[in-house]
């Protein structure tokens, strides 16, 4: 794999036995213990072992951490003067030094992602690295006046990720953070900080000046909240609950309206015409619901299919579903691993009970595996129903629901009456078809004929409340950068 996005190479068997360098709380490109002396603990959620403590930063460590990225983005500063095109060097070393360590970060990233999502994953961290070198601006000019548009870092940039892609969700906020030259204050996920810290130690290898990025492990409402909420922060940058996106929005309002991106939950529907190629689209959807356990804002939630085709499409969903393998999420044979941790395996338990007790009808699964920690089977429903809980609430597990829809109209209605607006995906072999069904869904991407194909260039983000601005591509380099409009009054007219 290379930056410019070359064929993916096959992922090598991941290290499974290997020493955790990186602990610390990583500010200036140093690894510091945290002020008030805390550590916490982190999982392997494949089996319950504890991996080692980590440092846990506090507002007190954000604080320096902030204090660092304000002095390291200064006017006159390294990083400040270093040109677009050496800042663009700095990054493509970064994606040669990920590509490197990926057999390592393999089992850093939670140690729940299959062999074929890291390819995928590791593919497009890279890519995300290598295209944010553009720049833009925009010039007019009329017999009194020449104008021109200047992009500025925004400054310090603060980022909270979630755990269920902790290398993905990383670059995508600091890869077009550093590439517009702001800064950035980071806080992994409490579940998952030792990816973020070894591409902390990464950052420096590659020559990132000091004070550039600056990783705080902690949790939610102290570190988080404190960047949040920071008067020295000018940007925030979140993705996790939509409950927590309105946390975030609000400390954000409350202390100096830094500008705030979100990317939330999702309930994203699939429509699957009688027209469409029926193999197809059980594979796709039912990818799209159980990839990395159903644990993605963008999962596949509700699967709406037209009534000729439905028995035959909940057949083949059942079949597949009882195929996937399931074990160790380290064996490049597995394509099913277990849940992050306790709270999310019981919240998934319970809305799978809830779906049985409303009387949804359970195909196959719907229940934890026994004696194996956090693993739940792979979980279809059919004859859901709009009011019932597991078509309306983010389950975030491996549960697919299928719904029965008779008109084109109809489906449309019943996958926009919900509050989010994530993604959804079309399934038909007719192009006015799936051009019209798409001009209708209120989703940020919507998918034709597949499912979670994201690219690096393309915009991606939420309509309603699955968010505000968009990642990736070009779009995301309007959210990490203010324009300035230069006028200049001229004095001699043509
Ligand atoms: O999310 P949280 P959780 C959804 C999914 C999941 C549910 C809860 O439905 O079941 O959210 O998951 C930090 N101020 N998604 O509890 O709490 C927290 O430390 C500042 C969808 O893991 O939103 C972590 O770094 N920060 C989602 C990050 O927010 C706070 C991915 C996400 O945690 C904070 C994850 C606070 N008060 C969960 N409280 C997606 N869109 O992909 C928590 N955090």
């Amino acid at each position: 794999v290379n930056s410019q996005g070359s064929p993916p190479m096959p992922f090598p068997q991941p290290v499974k036995v290997q020493e955790i360098r990186y602990t610390k709380i990583f500010i200036n490109n140093e690894w510091h213990a945290s002020v008030k002396g805390k550590t916490f603990q982190t999982f392997n959620p494949a089996t319950g072992v504890k991996i080692c403590d980590v440092e846990e930063a506090d507002k007190a460590d954000v604080d320096k951490a902030v204090k660092a990225a304000r002095a390291a983005g200064q006017k006159g500063s390294p990083w400040r003067r270093m040109d677009v095109s050496s800042r663009g060097r700095l990054l493509h070393k970064l994606a040669d030094l990920i590509e490197r360590d990926r057999t390592l970060l393999a089992v850093g990233s939670s140690g729940l992602i299959t062999s074929e999502s890291k390819t995928q994953i590791y593919c497009h961290t890279v890519k995300c690295l290598g295209c944010h070198l553009k720049c833009f601006s925009f010039f007019f000019s009329d017999n009194t006046f020449m104008c021109f548009t200047k992009h500025e870092p925004i400054g310090v940039c603060g980022a909270i990720i979630p755990w269920n892609f902790p290398l993905l969700m990383f670059m995508w906020k600091v890869a077009p953070a550093l590439c517009c030259g702001n800064t950035v204050v980071i806080k992994p996920a409490e579940q998952t900080p030792l990816t973020a810290l070894h591409v902390g130690a990464l950052i420096k290898e590659a020559g990132f000046p000091p004070g550039v990025v600056n990783i705080v492990p902690g949790f939610g409402p102290t570190a988080g909240g404190a960047i949040a909420s920071h008067m020295g922060v000018d940007k925030v940058a979140f993705t996790g609950s939509t409950k927590v996106g309105q946390f975030i929005k609000e400390a954000a309002a409350k202390s100096n309206l830094k500008r705030v991106t979100l990317e939330l939950g999702g309930k994203n529907p699939c429509i699957v015409f009688a027209d469409s190629n029926l193999q197809l689209a059980v594979e796709e959807t039912q990818k799209g619901a159980f990839f990395n356990q159903g644990q993605c804002c963008t999962a596949a939630s509700r699967v709406y299919v037209e009534e000729e085709i439905y028995e035959e499409f909940v057949r083949r969903s059942v079949e597949s579903a009882k195929s996937i393998v399931i074990g160790d999420p380290l064996d490049p044979r597995t394509v099913h691993g277990p849940q992050i941790e306790q709270k999310q395996f019981d919240k998934i338990l319970e809305l799978i009970d809830s779906g049985k007790k409303e009387g949804a009808r359970l195909e196959c699964g719907g229940a934890a595996i026994e004696d194996t920690g956090l693993y739940i089977q792979p979980t279809v429903f059919s004859g859901v129903k709009d009011h019932m809980r597991i078509a309306k609430e983010e389950i975030f597990g491996p549960v697919q629901c299928i719904f029965r829809f008779k008109s084109q109209q109809e489906a449309i209605e019943r996958a926009n009456s919900t509050e989010y607006g994530l993604a959804a995906a079309v399934f038909t072999s007719n192009l006015d078809r799936a051009l019209s069904v798409s001009a209708d869904l209120e989703t940020g991407t919507v998918w034709v004929n597949c499912y979670n194909a994201l690219h690096a260039q393309a915009p991606f983000g939420g309509y309603k409340m699955s968010g505000n601005g968009r990642e990736l591509g070009e779009y995301a380099l309007a959210e990490y950068s203010e324009v300035k409009a230069v006028t200049i009054k001229l004095t001699e007219t043509q």
